[in-house]
């Protein structure tokens, strides 16, 4: 991933955010068998605690998260047989649609900083299983941009015009984004739109120009 900030002694630099963008490692802070770097999240922006699924009463092992409420949960899947890279890749299993919040339940980058008017070209393979979307389709997928305090929200969508249902090998996925004149900060939120059934997303980038 890299990125440019404004307030840079050099705002052309292209800088490097340390990421896991294969999605190989563990929180090296906690036992939580999250992947580092990404959090479990909502798409709406939504504050909740993820805790075992199994305290949620939605299926899935003990390396399985959702939070009260939820329609769904999230893994950091572990299985070469279906990671598209190495051993990992980001699992979310959809159950109840109409508990999965509009925007979209899955993993979210930390806050990077953002340059106006810099070309961000967004990319990650996804996979499928037993998809059914109520929409067109499964994924959400977009950037969130906000000024320098994390206010003014403008989400802008990076799924490329990809619509993805049913059962599917492992597809990229990419689209180009200008900054917003106002944006200071972006994340990237990857995840499963309301629905049932099983996406894979692995083998992410984000890179400024
Ligand atoms: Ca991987």
């Amino acid at each position: 991933m890299t990125f440019r900030v404004p307030e840079a002694t050099d705002p052309s630099e292209r800088l490097m955010m340390i990421g896991n963008l294969g999605c190989e490692f563990e929180d090296p802070a906690g036992v939580n068998l999250l992947p580092y770097f990404w959090r479990a999240s909502t798409g709406d922006g939504v504050e909740r605690r993820f805790v075992y699924a199994a305290y949620t009463g939605l299926p899935g092992g003990v390396d399985t998260f959702a939070y009260g409420g939820a329609g769904g949960t999230l893994t950091l899947r572990g299985d070469p047989g279906i990671a598209r890279s190495g051993n990992r890749c980001l699992e979310v299993n959809g159950f109840e649609p109409e508990r999965i919040p509009a925007e979209g339940l899955g993993f979210r980058s930390p806050s990077l900083p953002a340059r106006p008017g810099d070309t961000l070209d967004v990319s990650f393979w996804a996979r499928g299983n037993a998809l059914e979307p109520q929409g067109d389709t499964a994924l959400a997928a977009f950037l969130e941009f906000t000024d320098a305090t994390g206010q003014h929200r403008e989400r802008i969508d990076v799924t490329g015009g990809a619509v993805l249902r049913g059962a599917f090998d492992w597809q990229q996925v990419s689209a180009a984004v200008t900054v917003p004149q106002t944006a200071r900060r972006v994340t990237l939120f990857c995840g499963l739109a309301p629905g049932t059934g099983t996406l894979w997303l692995d083998d992410f980038a984000l890179d400024a120009r």
